[in-house]
């Protein structure tokens, strides 16, 4: 089934500008900017501004303006956290929840980047 895309999320609302955000970069096809709810000292989603639900939604229909604008707003946004490994930073984790097993609760693909702690293993131990 194709994705449907709902206008009403709070990101749709957030790039309307009808919900205020805490901006860290915005350019012609993404927004990058702080998560209301921090799940490590610094924590930044980034979005695409188009209508894409799930980063495969975003892979496989987006335009490769898009696609580059998206890529470079996430490696800019890690180079202005200082994080980047291979400039001395900590490190950081990217992840971008899909659908009901990951726990999406925004159906606007939005990438976490997320830094400043030992972040722990990549998953909780499986509970089955
Ligand atoms: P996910 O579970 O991957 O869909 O994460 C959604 C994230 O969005 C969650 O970490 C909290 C964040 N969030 C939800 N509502 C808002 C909001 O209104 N503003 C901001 N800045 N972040 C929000």
């Amino acid at each position: 089934m194709p994705y449907a895309y709902d206008d009403q999320n709070i990101f749709a609302k957030i790039l309307r500008g009808e919900i205020p955000k805490d901006t860290v970069l915005e350019t012609e096809h993404s927004l990058a900017f702080r998560d209301i709810n921090p799940q490590a000292p610094a924590h930044v989603l980034v979005i695409p501004k188009g209508p894409y639900v799930t980063f495969d939604h975003f892979a496989l229909e987006a335009s490769v303006e898009e696609i580059v604008d998206y890529t470079r707003t996430i490696g800019a946004v890690c180079k202005m956290m200082g994080v980047q490994p291979g400039e001395g930073g900590a490190g950081y984790r990217t992840l971008s929840n899909a659908g009901d097993d990951a726990v999406q609760e925004v159906p606007h693909l939005h990438v976490h980047i997320l830094a400043g702690r030992p972040l722990g293993p990549m998953l909780l131990p499986a509970r089955n």
